[in-house]
């Protein structure tokens, strides 16, 4: 694509797949064409904000296992169709690039996905034109619009399944979910009340949260003294995952003790919360990441002061 930025350019990446190489003048970032999964993103003068599995594949059969790939049209499972890929299919196919332009501190990537010969062969065989904005900034700002291009209504899931690096996940903790009711997927299918505490890791993590509040959600990872703020708008679904040891060594593409640096907190519309659109209309949703230092290590996460 001749008319890019010089921030941008598109380079053989990895398994020799296309990928954006943004480098801005706040921030550097890759987003690979497959799956348009935003693989990392580094603010100048900070350490990686995304995690990628140094176990990952970077073919086109496979989902890349890290940065954040994107679930849709359906999330986890598909209910009807066993063979079906996990997670649905827009992080297997390539998408387009529509453009990219600086912002001035930032700047503005737009990829699209529109229905094609296999998706129309799916579970989910419905036109669409699925629209995704990252800007990449001192802030991360993804933005995934899609708009139903067929006759008929159509319902679908949705998810930024992004994964975080963090320097310890026993001393991590998520909070802006306190007292939300969530689904346990460790323990089975009833909702769970919610909690009053941050969320903590001692053991796989695997929770749906709905109607999640608008205000933000934060990553805070005491160990490097940095928190993430997320905040949200046209989501009502969190999903919090760490698949902890066994998990970890029963997946190929996720190195035995990586289980150990990353946690995924994704936003989304899944399940109660999936989205039901009418021929012509679209919706958005939008998540933002900023970088905040932590000020204090958590309360249970003090250093023992040993008495005088
Ligand atoms: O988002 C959490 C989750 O749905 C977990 O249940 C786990 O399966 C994870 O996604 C990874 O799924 P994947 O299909 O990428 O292996």
């Amino acid at each position: 694509m001749s008319d890019l930025p010089a921030s941008v350019r598109l380079e053989t990446g990895r398994g020799g797949l296309p990928v954006l190489l943004v480098d801005g003048p706040s921030a550097r970032a890759q987003i690979y064409l497959h799956g348009a999964t935003v693989t990392d993103w580094t603010p100048h003068g900070s350490d990686p904000v995304l995690w990628v599995s140094s176990a990952s594949r970077f073919t086109a059969e496979a989902p890349i296992r890290g940065g954040v790939p994107i679930c849709f049209p359906w999330f986890g499972a598909h209910p009807g169709e066993s063979g079906a890929p996990s997670h649905g299919f827009a992080r297997l196919c390539e998408w387009s690039l529509v453009g990219a332009q600086d912002d001035g501190e930032d700047v503005v990537v737009r990829l699209r996905l529109t229905d094609n010969e296999a998706t129309r062969e799916s579970a989910w065989p419905h036109r669409f034109e699925a629209v995704y904005t990252v800007v990449v900034g001192s802030r991360l700002s993804l933005v995934l619009e899609v708009t139903n291009r067929g006759e008929v209504a159509v319902v679908f899931e949705e998810a930024l399944h992004t994964y975080f690096d963090v320097r310890n996940i026993l001393t991590t903790e998520v909070s802006g979910l306190e007292e939300t009711p969530f689904y346990d997927l460790t323990i089975g299918p009833e909702p769970v009340p919610g909690e009053p505490d941050p969320v903590r890791f001692r053991s796989e993590t695997d929770r749906i949260y709905l109607g999640s509040t608008r205000v933000g959600t934060t990553v805070r990872d005491d160990e490097s003294g940095r928190s993430v703020l997320i905040s949200r708008d046209g989501s009502e679904a969190t999903v919090i995952w760490n698949p902890w040891a066994d998990k970890a060594a029963g997946m190929r593409d996720f190195g035995d003790e990586e289980w150990r640096s990353m946690v995924c907190v994704e936003v989304g519309n899944i399940r109660d919360a999936a989205i039901r659109l009418e021929p012509g209309r679209s919706h958005t949703m939008s998540t933002i990441f900023e970088l905040s230092p932590t000020l204090e290590p958590a309360a249970e996460h003090k250093p023992r002061s040993t008495p005088s």
